[in-house]
């Protein structure tokens, strides 16, 4: 199964993706918490992706790109992934398409998680990490906005797309993402 978690910063991807990858037995692709990773460890794409992160803006797409294509080559993908965060943009759209038909994989579903701004900013404050600061998660919704809302548009040409509602009780969000997969 190969699944997609979109939605704009603080809608939740994170926190139903660590439900939904036992239900589906599937690994759990977060380019966020992969960045964070490299950031952590001071490597070369982590030094260059931190100044990215810090303006809430995207890390550039071939990093990005590039990251994921190395990461999904590796055994635990093999029954399939959830991507968490990406893709963020139509070129990393782009180039999942040509990665999965490379391997002749097929997406299952895209799943939208829709949340009211003013809610995403309370959350974002709330959870307060390093890029949690106001002025970056109005950035990081505005960038959502531009580069981000494409790829929805992307997708819903296609017919894959299940827009859920995602405000309310966080185990009543991941039984309507199970419905709307059965
Ligand atoms: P991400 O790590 O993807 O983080 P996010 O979008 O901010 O958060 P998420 O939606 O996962 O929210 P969470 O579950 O934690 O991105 C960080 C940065 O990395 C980006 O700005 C960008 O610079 C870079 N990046 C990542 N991927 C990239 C890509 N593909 N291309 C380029 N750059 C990329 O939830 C947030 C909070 O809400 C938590 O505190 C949680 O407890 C709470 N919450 C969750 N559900 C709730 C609910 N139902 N009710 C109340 N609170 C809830």
């Amino acid at each position: 199964m190969i699944l997609i978690l979109i939605g704009a910063p603080g809608s939740g991807k994170g926190t139903q993706a660590k439900y939904l990858k036992e239900r589906y037995k599937i690994t759990h692709l977060s380019t966020g918490d992969m960045l964070r990773e490299n950031v952590g460890n001071a490597t070369k794409l982590g030094k260059k992706a931190n100044e990215y992160m810090q303006r809430g803006e995207l890390v550039p797409d071939k990093l990005i790109i590039d990251m994921i294509a190395k990461r999904t080559l590796k055994e635990d993908c093999k029954n399939g992934f959830l991507l968490d965060g990406f893709p963020r943009s139509l070129p990393q759209a782009k180039a999942l398409d040509e990665m999965l038909g490379k391997k002749e994989l097929e997406l299952d579903a895209v799943i939208n998680l829709i949340v009211p701004e003013e809610e995403l900013v309370r959350r974002l404050l709330g959870r307060g990490r390093a890029d949690d600061n106001e002025e970056t998660i109005r950035n990081r919704l505005k960038v959502f906005n531009e580069q981000t809302s494409p790829v929805l548009d992307y997708y819903r040409k296609q017919n894959n797309v299940k827009e859920i509602n995602g405000t309310g009780a966080i185990p009543k969000i991941r039984e309507q993402i199970i419905k709307s997969l059965a």
